[in-house]
């Protein structure tokens, strides 16, 4: 289901205009910016980076920096402030037909939070809170989307693009956690078998590097923009 954009009555003709929810998703260093950067520039699209500059400074604290040094102590309050910082996300009102979002809600859940379970660093509590709150959000919030994009890399390639690009907080990730991530994004986008899509979902191998990429963005331009190009 869309959310209504506005609608304009002229004469006797009722045209409504609808605003698209598209989420680009992936594991860490899949190219989701560089997606979101390839169409900022497209009319139709307002793009929603992820809020990463939030979660470095939150009253000047660095959120993100704690969570991958102690994750044990930090995942509740991460995930905590995760999910407020995607509601923001999502109900960021703007004025184009398509809304890009990097990442979401579901992905917070389904696959960090899911994650920081499985290892321990959310206890049973904590994890049912956090679950309990995601769940209250889904009713009581317009969060729906309307497209997933998920771009599908090997583990090995976002790992050697996180080496790549160097951000400091990210300088301990272990390989094993981009394992992890990626097994969670397949379970849930490709297979289904943890939890459902709330929306269909498009994926693309994003394994190439940038000059290929771009050629994959525009033939398949009409899809990820809903026909709005
Ligand atoms: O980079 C975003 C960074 O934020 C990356 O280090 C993963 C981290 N992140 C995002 N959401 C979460 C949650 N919910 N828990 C833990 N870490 C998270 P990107 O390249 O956009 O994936």
């Amino acid at each position: 289901m869309c959310a209504i954009l506005s609608i304009h009555v002229q004469f006797d003709h009722i045209l409504v205009l609808y605003q698209f929810q598209v989420s680009i998703e992936g594991n860490i260093g899949c190219g989701k910016t560089t997606l979101l950067e390839y169409y900022k520039n497209s009319p139709n699209v307002e793009p929603i980076p992820e809020p990463v500059e939030q979660w470095t400074n939150v009253k000047g604290q660095n959120a993100l920096g704690l969570l991958y040094k102690d994750p044990k102590r930090w995942s509740f309050s991460f995930n905590m402030y995760a999910q407020l910082t995607r509601i923001q996300m999502h109900k960021k009102q703007q004025k184009k037909p398509i809304k890009m979002l990097e990442r979401s809600l579901y992905s917070t859940q389904y696959c960090f939070v899911e994650n920081d379970f499985r290892k321990g660093t959310l206890n049973g509590l904590e994890h049912a809170i956090i679950s309990e709150w995601f769940e209250w959000l889904l009713k009581s919030q317009q969060v729906q989307l309307d497209l997933i994009v998920y771009l599908r890399a090997d583990p090995e390639v976002c790992y050697d693009r996180i080496r790549q690009r160097s951000r400091q907080e990210e300088s301990c990730v272990p390989f094993e956690l981009i394992e992890e991530l990626h097994n969670l994004h397949e379970d849930w986008l490709v297979h289904e078998s943890s939890f459902k899509s709330p929306a269909p979902v498009l994926v693309m191998d994003a394994n190439n590097d940038y000059n290929v990429m771009k050629d994959i963005y525009e033939e398949r331009r009409s899809d990820i923009l809903c026909g709005y190009c």
